[in-house]
């Protein structure tokens, strides 16, 4: 990160009357919780269709529930790191000083609540909640594991053809009714409300970091370009390039929770 282009975008940031934030899996990964696509990343070890999908929980809800129990039981350990912390606080500072944060995440660990965001736009939902396919109340549930049935079942496999729980075994809401996890699969539509606080958040706002995402899933990957056709500074902060790179005006490259301490350790320049 060559000093001038620090310098340049914090001054910019000073002078950011509105900031869009954008996550991703890598904003985790220094707090332990395996990424994606990365070296050993979750979908490097599973088709994320066969797990992460309508069909797949059509096909077999137990094995999708393995998943999400494995999941769950990996983030319990997992606290956040220095860029979570970075973030909340140039939010709280930001919004003290009577300015607009909105911190959008397509991230489901629960991780930037824990540090301090207040409230991010959870885009891919939450491993945190439970949905009930009866009723449709979507609730807190932290029970690891989510039924004494998948105690110490660890990351299933995708080969296994026979169903390895019965539905008697899956969590039940009060009403009777099986409970999912909340949180949006492939080929499901993301709520509005979240896609509606994302588009409010990036319409108009100065600066728009992105943080920690290849940027391939959509359409959370498309709130850059439209940062971009609304005439915001993009920058990204990321191991290696993704695929919005090419669309950033300031690129970091260096982990997240190294390299956002120091870079979002600015103040809001007084209004003119
Ligand atoms: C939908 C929940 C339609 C599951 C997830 C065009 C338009 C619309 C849709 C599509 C489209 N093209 C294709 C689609 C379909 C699909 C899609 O985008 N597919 C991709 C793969 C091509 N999109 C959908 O299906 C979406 N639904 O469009 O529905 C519709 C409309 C109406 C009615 C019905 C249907 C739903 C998408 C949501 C899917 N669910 N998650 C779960 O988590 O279990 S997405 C999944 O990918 C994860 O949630 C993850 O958050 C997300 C994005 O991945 P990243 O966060 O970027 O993570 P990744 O590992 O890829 O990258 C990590 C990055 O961090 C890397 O760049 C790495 O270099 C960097 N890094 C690593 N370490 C660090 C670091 N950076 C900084 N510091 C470090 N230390
Ligand atoms: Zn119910």
């Amino acid at each position: 990160m060559s000093t001038a282009s620090r310098e340049r975008f914090q001054s910019s940031l000073r002078r950011a009357r509105k900031i869009a934030v954008l996550t991703g899996a890598g904003v985790s990964a220094e707090s332990g919780i395996p990424t994606f696509r990365g070296a050993g990343g979750l979908w490097r070890r599973y088709d994320a269709t066969s797990i992460a999908s309508p069909e797949a929980w059509q096909r077999d809800p137990g094995l999708v529930w393995e998943f999400y129990n494995h999941r769950r039981e990996r983030a319990l350990g997992c606290a956040p790191n220095p860029g979570h912390r970075a973030l909340a606080r140039l939010e709280a500072v930001w919004r003290d000083a009577g300015r607009t944060f909105t911190l959008i995440t397509q991230n489901v660990d629960g991780l930037h609540e824990q540090a301090g965001s207040r409230d991010p736009v959870r885009l891919h939902g939450s491993l945190w909640q439970v949905r009930c396919l009866a009723c449709g109340s979507v609730t807190e549930n932290r029970d690891v594991p989510i039924t004494p049935a998948f105690a110490g079942s660890g990351s299933p496999d995708p080969d296994a053809r026979a169903r390895r729980f019965t539905a008697a075994e899956l969590p039940h809401c009060r009403c009777g009714g099986v409970l999912r996890p909340h949180i949006v699969w492939f080929g499901e539509a993301l709520e509005e409300r979240d896609l509606a606080a994302a588009a409010a958040g990036v319409e108009g706002c100065d600066l728009l970091l992105v943080v920690g995402t290849s940027a391939v899933v959509y359409p959370a990957a498309g709130f850059v370009p439209l940062a971009r056709r609304h005439g915001a500074l993009i920058a990204e902060v990321n191991v290696e390039p993704s695929a919005v790179t090419s669309l950033c005006d300031f690129v970091f490259t260096g982990g997240a929770g190294e390299i956002l301490p120091s870079l979002l350790d600015v103040a809001p320049e007084p209004a003119p």
